[in-house]
């Protein structure tokens, strides 16, 4: 048996560690030695390291001083190596537990054999299953390194030995392209094998914690400078090995600095960078080129920048008018950043929406509301997924994802939303966007979750560019205001104001407002309402943006044992997509979520329950009992999200963690709202003691003013 050393260069990665080492000492083929360098370092992943290497004697570990960078801790790493094998792997992915055993079955006599390496938010679904059956590559071989990566490769550590440059060590990025050329030098063919499975990881927060290919692109190219001058220099006389690296240039250039260089609208210095790599570049590899490629190449061979500006734009706009061409959406996006942005903007065009078009709702309908009372001089867009609905007032219904929606988002000056409005929308300068935000929060937000578990991986990012064209955010109360900061990681005017959409909870608040919601809703006056409203799960998705519930409250028990003095009112969450069925349960069990505004279903109920969801802390201002019914709580606090207040000891009502919890304590609801009566007024005195019934007043003045 011959052994394998895995090589993990570690530096931070105590989010990560455990479940990559894990899934290499579970490895079914033992032969290992897991060599981790770890890399100066400065959380807890040294303590890790130590506590496991204590159990297992096939970890070897070695602390560098200082941040040495990936380069130099696998060549410190390929230095401390006895197997006669090499693998790589970050310590931020993992591995199927018959990766090496699969490698080691298909190697034969050949120096490398590659597997596969997929995308680690696939391992949960188990959509990759993979072929044993070896496959031999060989005028192809470089294809099998077209991610420029040479993990996922058992190596012959013979062949890569003393073979890297002080340059390479240096450099920060890239250093896997002196390996794959060096491979590609020593072989003359190389066997593949599909089910050999490595999962890589997408960090998801490229702002805190970037992976290298994360950093900024200026530091990638003066890695990607130094390498290729290395490598050019060292493999003159190989012509495969020269291909390779041309290629690799062109396809990096193609996909990655051209979008780079659109979104920053040039950079002389970046231009620089190029034409020093393309100095030991062959012309030769334009030849099968496009002519768009071979154009910008020519300014660039030239040191032109003038010129090389002017093709590119030009490329630009036929770049955009071919995509535009290729769907609505695509043709939409053109026309607003090419021409509906330069249109007039109009200054007294005021753009509201609600949970993305779902409904009238929340603080924007109240806010909205508030301008037509005092009659402010402004014309107003409210943006919703079905137009016709009956609102106050007369503003236009724009469709969400028409063209007038397109249109509408470049015309006004203001937008009022209470959640995110997609990226492809680039802020126009002079635009005023009040975010209102949807809630106190009690799970993580953004860049204080660990893990993104959501059907978006992009989340993280996606919410940091789209979060900075917020000139506004309201919020309720002190607690919001300091999470609100550091998590969306906002640095704008924040309006401490309370909420507006919960003025209602103060203004209408009495019976005669209660029956007239009542009978509007179809409700009976003479039974009292249980509100039962929970929160979306973030891994239970068919979707991105639609997500499964599955209602864990045996309907059933709730009636036969209440149903002589209550009736039931289910509101899903607006993430939620598949339907209840409560034909059962006619006249107990209502379904009102596609009901516009839970604030008039707050007023209407006599009780809470919810879960994880923040309507506890609006719901909270009318005073009435809350239960919480979190029957899966271990799952959504220490997987999915995480909380900011200890559900255990803060929450004004109990824990509740199946039906019969609920219908006890429904028996006595009295005695429950006696013994949280302390607790209670403490969480209202944190979270509820700014709103006032007079929000959306505060907020006009300072926005609209
Ligand atoms: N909501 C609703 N019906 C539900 C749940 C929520 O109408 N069944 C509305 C409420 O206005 C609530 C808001 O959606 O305050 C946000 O819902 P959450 O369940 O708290 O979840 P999420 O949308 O993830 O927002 O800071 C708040 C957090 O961001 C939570």
């Amino acid at each position: 048996m011959e052994q394998v050393s895995i090589i993990m260069p570690v530096y931070n990665s105590e989010i990560y560690l455990w479940e990559s080492l894990r899934s290499v000492l579970n490895q079914t083929y033992k032969n290992i030695e897991v060599i981790l360098i770890n890399d100066g370092s400065t959380d807890s992943t040294l303590d890790i390291i130590t506590s496991l290497a204590r159990e297992d004697k096939r970890i070897v570990n070695y602390t560098t001083q200082g941040n040495k960078g990936v380069a130099q801790s696998r060549l410190t790493g390929l230095q401390m190596a006895k197997g006669s094998y090499i693998y790589f792997l970050d310590s931020d992915d993992f591995l199927d537990e018959r990766a090496i055993e699969r490698l080691i079955n298909a190697k034969g006599n050949n120096l490398v054999t590659v597997g596969k390496m997929v995308n680690a938010t696939k391992y949960e679904k188990q959509e990759f299953i993979g072929n044993d059956e070896p496959k031999i590559y060989r005028k192809k071989r470089t294809k099998l390194f077209k991610k420029r990566s040479i993990l996922h490769a058992l190596i012959q550590k013979e062949i890569l030995i003393d073979e890297i440059d002080k340059l390479v060590v240096d450099a920060r990025h890239f250093s896997d392209l002196s390996y794959i050329a060096r491979v590609i030098e020593q072989t003359s063919e190389i066997v593949y094998v599909s089910s050999s499975i490595y999962y890589k990881r997408l960090r998801n927060d490229p702002l805190n914690h970037p992976s290298l290919m994360q950093e900024d692109m200026l530091s990638k190219l003066q890695s990607y400078l130094t390498m290729m001058s290395v490598l050019k220099d060292r493999y003159s006389s190989k012509l495969k090995v020269k291909k390779y690296l041309d290629h690799q240039f062109l396809n990096y250039y193609r996909k990655s600095i051209v979008t780079y260089l659109k979104k920053q609208n040039q950079s002389e210095e970046i231009f620089e960078l190029l034409v020093k790599i393309s100095n030991c570049f062959e012309e030769k590899a334009l030849q099968n080129k496009s002519i768009i490629l071979k154009r910008e190449f020519k300014p660039i061979l030239q040191n032109n920048y003038l010129k090389y500006t002017k093709i590119m734009n030009a490329h630009n706009t036929l770049r955009d008018i071919k995509r535009a061409g290729r769907s609505k959406h695509y043709l939409y996006t053109f026309l607003y950043r090419n021409v509906f942005i330069k249109i007039q903007m109009d200054d007294k065009l005021i753009l509201f929406e609600s949970f993305l078009g779902k409904n009238y709702s929340d603080s924007p309908k109240y806010i909205y509301e508030e301008l037509l009372n005092c009659e402010a001089d402004y014309k107003y867009v409210w943006i919703f997924n079905e137009v016709g609905k009956e609102i106050s007032g007369n503003a236009k219904q724009v469709k969400r994802f028409s063209l007038r929606y397109y249109y509408y988002l470049a015309k006004a000056k203001y937008w009022v939303s209470n959640s995110r409005i997609p990226k492809r929308f680039d802020k126009r300068e002079g635009n005023i966007y009040l975010q209102t935000w949807h809630g106190t929060p009690l799970k993580n937000l953004v860049f204080d979750m660990r893990d993104v578990h959501s059907a978006n991986p992009h989340y993280k990012r996606d919410f940091y560019i789209q979060s900075r064209r917020w000139d506004y955010l309201i919020s309720p109360n002190q607690y919001s205001s300091d999470i609100f900061r550091r998590a969306f990681m906002f640095d704008k005017k924040m309006l401490e104001i309370g909420y507006p959409r919960n003025d209602v909870l103060y203004k209408k608040n009495n019976e005669d407002e209660i029956n007239k919601l009542k009978r509007k809703m179809q409700l009976p006056l003479d039974k009292k309402v249980i509100l039962y409203a929970p929160t979306w799960r973030d891994d239970q998705f068919y979707e991105a943006g639609k997500y499964k519930f599955n209602l864990e409250l045996d309907l059933n028990k709730v009636r036969k044992e209440l149903s002589e003095e209550y009736v039931v009112v289910l509101r899903m969450h607006y993430f939620i997509a598949n339907q209840l069925d409560l034909s059962e349960y006619k006249d107990f069990a209502f379904d009102f979520s596609k009901y516009d505004d839970i604030s008039e279903l707050y007023l209407i109920s006599d009780l809470l329950i919810t879960d994880y969801s923040s309507v506890f802390f609006d719901y909270a201002n009318l005073r009435r009992p809350i239960l919480f019914f979190t029957y899966d709580l271990e799952n959504y606090r220490d997987k999915l999200r995480g909380f900011y207040i200890n559900m255990e000891t803060d929450l004004p009502g109990p824990l509740l963690y199946n039906t019969d919890g609920i219908v006890r304590s429904i028996h006595s609801i009295d005695d429950i709202s006696k013994k949280f009566n302390k607790k209670y007024n403490e969480f209202y005195r944190k979270f509820c003691s700014w709103d006032d019934g007079h929000a959306a007043e505060k907020t006009i003045k300072e926005v609209f003013n």
